[in-house]
Protein backbone atom coordinates (compact mmCIF):
# COMPACT_ATOMS: atom_id res chain seq x y z
CA UNK A 1 0.00 0.00 0.00
CA UNK A 2 3.03 2.47 -0.38
CA UNK A 3 0.85 3.89 -2.98
CA UNK A 4 -1.60 5.50 -0.25
CA UNK A 5 -1.41 9.20 0.74
CA UNK A 6 -1.07 9.49 4.69
CA UNK A 7 -2.95 12.54 6.28
CA UNK A 8 -0.35 14.88 8.23
CA UNK A 9 -1.16 16.84 11.63
CA UNK A 10 -2.83 19.86 10.25
CA UNK A 11 -1.04 22.81 11.27
CA UNK A 12 -3.02 25.55 13.49
CA UNK A 13 -3.98 28.74 11.69
CA UNK A 14 -2.48 30.28 14.89
CA UNK A 15 -0.69 30.22 17.43
CA UNK A 16 -1.89 27.69 20.97
CA UNK A 17 -2.11 30.82 22.93
CA UNK A 18 -4.41 32.80 20.35
CA UNK A 19 -7.60 32.03 22.09
CA UNK A 20 -6.86 32.97 25.45
CA UNK A 21 -8.75 33.63 27.64
CA UNK A 22 -11.36 31.97 26.59
CA UNK A 23 -9.76 28.43 25.59
CA UNK A 24 -6.22 28.45 27.46
CA UNK A 25 -3.04 27.73 25.60
CA UNK A 26 -2.03 24.35 27.21
CA UNK A 27 -5.46 22.98 26.52
CA UNK A 28 -4.99 23.48 22.74
CA UNK A 29 -1.30 21.94 22.61
CA UNK A 30 -2.72 19.27 24.47
CA UNK A 31 -5.55 18.92 22.14
CA UNK A 32 -4.11 19.56 18.98
CA UNK A 33 -0.49 18.00 19.13
CA UNK A 34 -1.76 14.55 21.08
CA UNK A 35 -5.34 14.30 20.55
CA UNK A 36 -5.64 15.65 17.07
CA UNK A 37 -2.16 13.69 16.26
CA UNK A 38 -3.77 10.12 17.89
CA UNK A 39 -6.58 10.81 15.12
CA UNK A 40 -4.85 10.97 12.73
CA UNK A 41 -2.36 8.12 12.84
CA UNK A 42 -4.94 5.99 13.89
CA UNK A 43 -7.00 7.07 10.90
CA UNK A 44 -4.03 6.37 8.79
CA UNK A 45 -3.40 3.19 10.00
CA UNK A 46 -7.06 2.15 9.53
CA UNK A 47 -6.72 3.03 6.07
CA UNK A 48 -3.47 1.01 5.62
CA UNK A 49 -6.18 -1.94 5.71
CA UNK A 50 -8.64 -0.85 3.20
CA UNK A 51 -8.84 -1.75 0.26
CA UNK A 52 -6.96 0.86 -3.19
CA UNK A 53 -10.60 1.42 -3.85
CA UNK A 54 -11.35 3.29 -0.34
CA UNK A 55 -7.61 4.57 -0.29
CA UNK A 56 -7.95 6.58 -3.32
CA UNK A 57 -10.95 8.28 -2.31
CA UNK A 58 -10.69 11.61 -0.04
CA UNK A 59 -11.42 11.19 3.76
CA UNK A 60 -14.46 13.38 3.71
CA UNK A 61 -15.86 11.29 0.66
CA UNK A 62 -15.22 8.38 2.76
CA UNK A 63 -17.00 9.47 5.94
CA UNK A 64 -19.99 10.54 3.29
CA UNK A 65 -19.89 6.97 2.12
CA UNK A 66 -18.90 4.68 5.55
CA UNK A 67 -20.77 1.66 4.42
CA UNK A 68 -18.03 1.30 1.65
CA UNK A 69 -15.97 0.79 4.07
CA UNK A 70 -15.18 -2.85 5.08
CA UNK A 71 -16.89 -4.23 7.71
CA UNK A 72 -13.41 -4.41 10.00
CA UNK A 73 -12.37 -1.02 9.53
CA UNK A 74 -16.06 0.82 9.18
CA UNK A 75 -15.48 1.71 13.44
CA UNK A 76 -12.13 2.44 13.35
CA UNK A 77 -12.48 5.07 10.53
CA UNK A 78 -16.03 6.46 11.93
CA UNK A 79 -14.07 6.90 14.81
CA UNK A 80 -10.51 8.16 13.99
CA UNK A 81 -11.20 9.68 10.42
CA UNK A 82 -14.43 11.94 12.07
CA UNK A 83 -11.91 12.30 14.84
CA UNK A 84 -9.33 13.69 12.45
CA UNK A 85 -11.59 15.85 10.02
CA UNK A 86 -13.94 17.40 13.31
CA UNK A 87 -10.61 19.23 14.65
CA UNK A 88 -9.50 20.03 11.06
CA UNK A 89 -12.78 21.84 10.96
CA UNK A 90 -12.70 23.42 14.88
CA UNK A 91 -9.49 24.59 14.63
CA UNK A 92 -10.87 26.76 11.50
CA UNK A 93 -14.01 27.83 12.75
CA UNK A 94 -12.38 29.55 15.77
CA UNK A 95 -10.33 32.33 15.56
CA UNK A 96 -8.87 35.31 18.04
CA UNK A 97 -11.20 38.04 18.31
CA UNK A 98 -14.05 36.44 17.03
CA UNK A 99 -17.42 35.68 18.19
CA UNK A 100 -19.99 38.07 17.89
CA UNK A 101 -23.12 37.46 15.62
CA UNK A 102 -22.80 36.36 12.37
CA UNK A 103 -23.54 38.55 8.87
CA UNK A 104 -24.47 37.59 5.27
CA UNK A 105 -26.14 34.17 4.66
CA UNK A 106 -25.35 32.65 7.38
CA UNK A 107 -27.01 35.12 9.57
CA UNK A 108 -30.18 34.92 6.94
CA UNK A 109 -30.08 30.96 7.15
CA UNK A 110 -29.98 30.80 11.19
CA UNK A 111 -32.81 33.59 11.49
CA UNK A 112 -34.86 31.25 8.53
CA UNK A 113 -34.19 28.01 10.86
CA UNK A 114 -34.19 29.15 14.19
CA UNK A 115 -35.94 32.81 14.19
CA UNK A 116 -33.11 34.57 15.57
CA UNK A 117 -29.42 34.62 16.27
CA UNK A 118 -30.22 34.77 20.38
CA UNK A 119 -32.65 31.85 19.78
CA UNK A 120 -30.12 29.63 17.97
CA UNK A 121 -27.15 30.28 19.83
CA UNK A 122 -29.24 29.50 23.04
CA UNK A 123 -30.74 26.26 21.74
CA UNK A 124 -27.10 24.88 20.63
CA UNK A 125 -25.64 25.36 23.79
CA UNK A 126 -28.47 24.09 25.51
CA UNK A 127 -28.52 20.72 23.55
CA UNK A 128 -24.45 20.80 23.26
CA UNK A 129 -24.07 21.37 26.96
CA UNK A 130 -26.40 18.41 27.58
CA UNK A 131 -24.66 15.83 25.05
CA UNK A 132 -24.24 12.46 27.22
CA UNK A 133 -20.52 11.35 27.93
CA UNK A 134 -18.45 12.70 24.51
CA UNK A 135 -19.32 14.56 21.27
CA UNK A 136 -20.07 17.48 19.20
CA UNK A 137 -22.49 19.49 18.61
CA UNK A 138 -22.86 21.42 14.82
CA UNK A 139 -24.52 23.73 12.96
CA UNK A 140 -24.87 21.69 9.55
CA UNK A 141 -26.53 22.39 6.36
CA UNK A 142 -28.67 19.67 5.45
CA UNK A 143 -29.28 19.44 1.17
CA UNK A 144 -32.13 17.73 1.58
CA UNK A 145 -34.35 20.11 3.52
CA UNK A 146 -31.55 23.55 2.15
CA UNK A 147 -31.95 24.15 5.75
CA UNK A 148 -29.40 24.83 8.28
CA UNK A 149 -29.99 22.53 11.58
CA UNK A 150 -28.52 21.98 14.83
CA UNK A 151 -27.02 18.52 15.34
CA UNK A 152 -25.22 17.13 18.13
CA UNK A 153 -23.04 13.70 17.25
CA UNK A 154 -21.86 11.38 19.79
CA UNK A 155 -18.11 10.61 20.30
CA UNK A 156 -16.56 11.15 16.69
CA UNK A 157 -18.79 10.67 14.19
CA UNK A 158 -18.90 13.06 11.40
CA UNK A 159 -22.10 14.35 10.52
CA UNK A 160 -21.25 13.74 7.07
CA UNK A 161 -21.90 10.29 7.94
CA UNK A 162 -25.76 11.23 7.95
CA UNK A 163 -25.51 13.44 4.38
CA UNK A 164 -24.90 16.51 6.40
CA UNK A 165 -22.77 19.48 5.61
CA UNK A 166 -20.15 20.40 8.96
CA UNK A 167 -20.79 24.38 9.12
CA UNK A 168 -19.76 24.98 13.26
CA UNK A 169 -18.65 22.93 15.63
CA UNK A 170 -17.83 22.74 19.29
CA UNK A 171 -15.84 19.82 21.00
CA UNK A 172 -17.10 18.40 24.40
CA UNK A 173 -14.96 15.93 24.73
CA UNK A 174 -13.73 16.53 28.14
CA UNK A 175 -10.33 17.02 27.00
CA UNK A 176 -11.69 20.07 24.83
CA UNK A 177 -12.18 22.42 28.45
CA UNK A 178 -11.00 20.01 31.45
CA UNK A 179 -7.90 22.12 32.39
CA UNK A 180 -9.46 25.63 32.72
CA UNK A 181 -13.05 24.83 33.56
CA UNK A 182 -13.10 21.12 35.06
CA UNK A 183 -16.70 20.26 35.52
CA UNK A 184 -18.39 23.33 34.22
CA UNK A 185 -19.25 22.50 30.65
CA UNK A 186 -21.58 25.42 30.56
CA UNK A 187 -18.77 27.66 31.28
CA UNK A 188 -16.58 26.66 28.40
CA UNK A 189 -19.49 26.80 26.03
CA UNK A 190 -20.64 30.11 26.86
CA UNK A 191 -16.85 31.37 26.79
CA UNK A 192 -16.37 29.76 23.14
CA UNK A 193 -18.52 31.79 21.50
CA UNK A 194 -16.46 34.43 21.56
CA UNK A 195 -13.86 33.03 19.81
CA UNK A 196 -16.55 31.81 16.92
CA UNK A 197 -15.23 32.60 13.20
CA UNK A 198 -18.10 33.24 11.49
CA UNK A 199 -16.28 34.25 7.98
CA UNK A 200 -15.26 30.62 8.08
CA UNK A 201 -18.76 29.39 8.71
CA UNK A 202 -20.19 31.58 5.83
CA UNK A 203 -17.46 30.63 3.32
CA UNK A 204 -18.34 26.55 4.33
CA UNK A 205 -21.97 27.75 3.63
CA UNK A 206 -21.63 28.74 0.37
CA UNK A 207 -19.69 25.63 -0.68
CA UNK A 208 -22.25 23.23 0.70
CA UNK A 209 -25.20 25.07 -0.98
MN1 LIG B 1 -11.13 16.94 20.70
Amino acid sequence: MASMAKYELPQLPYAYDALEPHIDAKTMEIHHTKHHQAYTNNMNAALEKCSPDVQKKDIIEILANLSQVPDDQRGAINFNGGGYDNHKLFWHNMKQNGGGEPGGAVADEIKKSFGSFATFKEQFSAKTVAIQGSGWGWLVYNPKSRNVEYKSMPNQTSPRTEGLVPLLGLDVWEHAYYLKYQNKRPDYVASWWNVVNWEEVDKRLSKAK
